[in-house]
């Protein structure tokens, strides 16, 4: 990856134009039977592709990609045993748990998101879920980071609905839950919490109002029919997610998945272009796993309906490619920022 470059992120931006649709619109849902998205993942590659660059045109710009950046406010120590995660104190991966970050540090983290080029500023804490005593700490978070003009989204575990509800009256944009693989997969990645509290708390989620970010994880051994399962599993929430990340497994040394094989790049490119289909309007995000792609991947994901990534160095606890990089990629790409209305000066 190229990590020199003289493009501005004001660049970047001034060509950025309005989108037909608004991504906030509530998307309509239809019901998608799991056979039926396997079925997209069997067709020709270059068919699958034309499909989802298709439906993309219809509902966004396709020049356009929106940045998102990270901020983990609580690292580690974690009760979960995700089998992917390195902040699970299950695994021995050799991230050291940090405290609740203090409030002025995550504003600076904002205010250096902004400068960069992002639009969304996500936060996520290491925690099975939020206590009542963090509550109020991640509101004033909310509070501030809005106030500087960016979308939020926290990815806190599972909420409760009053939690849910106090965050929206913060002014929280996105709340980042995954149903991270499908049914019948999920219990031989996770055990400490089920497939069904995850969707309880997705329910409080868009029952306070808020936007659903809602995807999962590629990689982790699963089969075809599984990935598909997970897409349908997103594609019928009724509505599916506003912004949907799909992860490419980052094997973390010491997590059980660490050996785990890479997947056929193809794959994943599938992957991006049968969320694509099945979810037309939702922000589809090329998301963890993008340090191990080189930019003509990245450029395939794009171009099979991706419009939003992870900006900046670095994710949670790995890496992510250098923002200046990203920056020219887009430029070779002739891509733009997409920068929401609801943000818009
Ligand atoms: N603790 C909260 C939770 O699990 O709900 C929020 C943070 S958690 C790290 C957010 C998501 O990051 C997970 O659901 C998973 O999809 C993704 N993730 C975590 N570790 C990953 C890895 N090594 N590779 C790819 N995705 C990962
Ligand atoms: C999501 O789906 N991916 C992000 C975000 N939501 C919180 C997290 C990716 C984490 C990758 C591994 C790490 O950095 O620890
Ligand atoms: Fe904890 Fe979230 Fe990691 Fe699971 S994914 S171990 S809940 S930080």
């Amino acid at each position: 990856m190229t990590t020199s470059s003289t493009v501005s992120v004001e660049t970047l931006r001034a060509s950025a134009t309005r989108p037909a649709v608004s991504a906030f619109a509530p998307p309509a849902s239809r019901r998608w039977p799991d056979a039926e998205v396997e079925a997209l993942y069997e067709l020709p590659f270059m068919d699958l592709l034309f499909r989802a660059q298709t439906v993309h045109r219809e509902h966004f710009d396709a020049n356009e990609v929106q940045l998102s950046t990270l901020l983990s406010i609580k690292t580690g120590g974690c009760s979960e045993d995700c089998g992917y995660c390195s902040q699970s104190t299950h695994f021995e991966a050799g991230v050291q748990a940090t405290k609740l970050m203090p409030l002025e540090e995550v504003v600076e983290a904002a205010q250096a998101a902004k400068a960069q080029g992002a639009t969304r500023f996500c936060m996520g804490a290491a925690w099975r879920s939020p206590k009542e005593r963090d509550m109020e700490k991640v509101i004033d978070m909310v509070r501030e980071v809005r106030g500087l003009g960016l979308e939020t989204c926290m990815t806190l575990g599972m909420l409760e609905a009053e939690q849910a509800r106090a965050l929206k009256e913060a002014g929280l944009d996105y709340y980042n839950h995954n149903l991270d693989s499908a049914p019948d997969f999920y219990g031989n990645i996770i055990g400490t919490r089920t497939y069904r509290d995850r969707l309880e708390t997705l329910d409080q989620v868009r029952k306070a109002g808020i936007n659903v970010c809602c995807g999962g994880i590629i990689g982790m051994g699963e089969s075809r029919t599984q990935r598909a399962g997970l897409i349908a599993q997103l594609a019928n929430l009724a509505p599916y997610p506003e912004s949907v990340p799909i992860n490419n497994l980052v094997a973390v040394k010491g997590t059980p998945l660490a050996d785990t094989a890479p997947i056929d790049p193809f794959e994943f490119v599938r992957t991006i272009a049968v969320a694509r289909i099945t979810m037309p309007r939702a922000m589809v995000r090329l998301s963890a796993g993008r340090q191990q792609m080189d930019e003509a991947l990245q450029a395939l994901c794009f171009a099979a309906g991706a419009n939003s990534i992870f900006y900046g160095d670095r994710l949670l606890t790995t890496g992510n490619p250098q923002a200046d990089g990203d920056r020219r990629l887009f430029e070779r790409l002739g891509l733009r920022v997409k920068v929401p209305s609801e943000i818009r000066p």
